[in-house]
C-alpha cells in the first residue's frame, strides 16, 4: 500500500520521527526527511538505504521558519513534489515552570514549533494534496493534548491546539479524499525529556524509571496503521498509553527492570 508512496516526516532526526522513517521505509515508501540536524538525517538515510534500499530526500529545516518551510516545499524536485503522507512530528517541550514563573523564550519555542510549525507545514503541503484529491496529514499530538499536568501549561496548550487543528482539518477537507489524523502518545522514551530539561540527562532519565514507557517504535507502528487504512477509512485520533499510565497523573509505579 505504501510502495513508492512519498512520505514526508518532520523531526526525523530522532525519537518518534526516526522510528516512523524506519517503519515506512520497511513498507517500501520513499521518504522526505526534515529536521535541523543535517548529520543525523544523513546517517538515518544511509541506514535506510542499506536496510531497505530506501530513496530519501533530505531537507535541513527549522519548521518555525515559515519562509524556509514554503521554500522547501516549493523547491522540491519534481519527483518528490507529490507528497502522499505528511507526518507533522517535529515538536518539543521546555521546562515545567508555573505560568507565573514562565520563561517567554520557552513559550515562544514551544508555540512556534508545535503549533505554528505544524501549521506552516500543513499550509504548504495541503494545496497539492487537495488538487490531487489524495493524501494524508498525520499530526503527532499527545495525551498532553487531552489533559493538563503540573507545569505542563504551555506545552499542554500546544498539544490541545494540535488536536483542535486536526479536528478543523477534517472539517475543512470534507468532500475531498484527503485524510487527517492525530496520533496521541502517552510517555515515550526518546530525547524529549533531555530537550525539556536542556541536557540534564539525570533528570531526564528519572522520567522513565517509574514504569516501562512506550518506545518510539510503538508510535511509529500506530502512525503506519493510520496511513494504511483503505480510502474510505479515516482514523481521526488515537490515544496510545503505556500499560502502567492511565492518565498523565495516574500511573502504577511498577519500576523498570
Ligand atoms: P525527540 O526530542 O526525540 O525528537 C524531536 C524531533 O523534533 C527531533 O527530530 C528534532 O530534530 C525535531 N524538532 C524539534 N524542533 C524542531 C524544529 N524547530 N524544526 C524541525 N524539527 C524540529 O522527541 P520525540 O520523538 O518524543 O517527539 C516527537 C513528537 O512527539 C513531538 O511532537 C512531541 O511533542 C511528541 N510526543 C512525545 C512524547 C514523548 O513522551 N516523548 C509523548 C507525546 C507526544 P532537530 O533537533 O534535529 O531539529
Ligand atoms: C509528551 C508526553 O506526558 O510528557 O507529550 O507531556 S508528556
Amino acid at each position: 500500500m505504501l510502495k513508492s508512496k512519498t512520505v514526508m516526516i518532520t523531526g526525523a532526526s530522532a525519537g518518534i520521527g526516526a522510528a516512523c522513517a524506519h517503519s515506512f521505509a520497511r513498507e517500501g515508501a520513499r521518504l522526505i526527511l526534515a529536521a535541523r540536524r543535517e548529520e543525523r538525517l544523513s546517517e538515518l538515510a544511509a541506514e535506510l538505504k542499506a536496510e531497505h534500499g530506501t530513496d530519501c530526500h533530505l531537507i535541513t529545516l527549522d519548521v518555525r521558519d515559515r519562509l524556509a518551510v514554503d521554500a522547501a516545499i516549493e523547491g522540491l524536485p519534481a519527483e518528490w513534489s507529490a507528497i502522499d503522507v505528511l507526518i507533522n512530528n517535529a515538536g518539543l517541550s521546555r521546562g515545567l515552570d508555573k505560568v507565573q514563573e514562565g520563561q517567554f523564550l520557552d513559550w515562544d519555542e514551544m508555540i512556534d514549533t508545535n503549533v505554528k510549525g505544524l501549521l506552516w507545514m500543513s499550509r504548504a503541503v495541503l494545496p497539492g494534496m487537495v488538487e490531487r484529491d489524495r493524501g494524508h496529514v498525520i499530526n503527532i499530538g499527545s495525551v498532553a493534548g487531552r489533559q493538563v499536568y503540573p507545569g505542563g501549561n504551555v506545552y499542554c496548550a500546544t498539544k490541545h491546539a494540535v488536536g483542535a487543528i486536526t479536528q478543523g482539518l477534517r472539517i475543512d477537507l470534507l468532500g475531498t479524499m484527503v485524510k487527517a489524523s492525530s496520533v496521541d502518545p502517552g510517555l515515550v522514551e526518546t530525547e524529549f525529556s533531555e530537550v525539556r530539561f536542556r541536557g540534564d540527562t539525570d533528570r531526564a532519565g528519572q522520567t522513565y524509571t517509574n514504569f516501562p514507557p512506550l518506545k518510539a517504535e510503538d508510535i511509529a507502528e500506530a502512525v503506519l496503521f493510520c496511513a494504511t487504512r483503505p480510502p474510505h477509512v479515516n482514523v481521526q485520533d488515537m490515544l496510545i498509553m503505556p500499560q502502567d499510565q492511565a492518565a498523565v497523573y495516574a500511573s502504577h509505579p511498577r519500576g523498570v527492570k
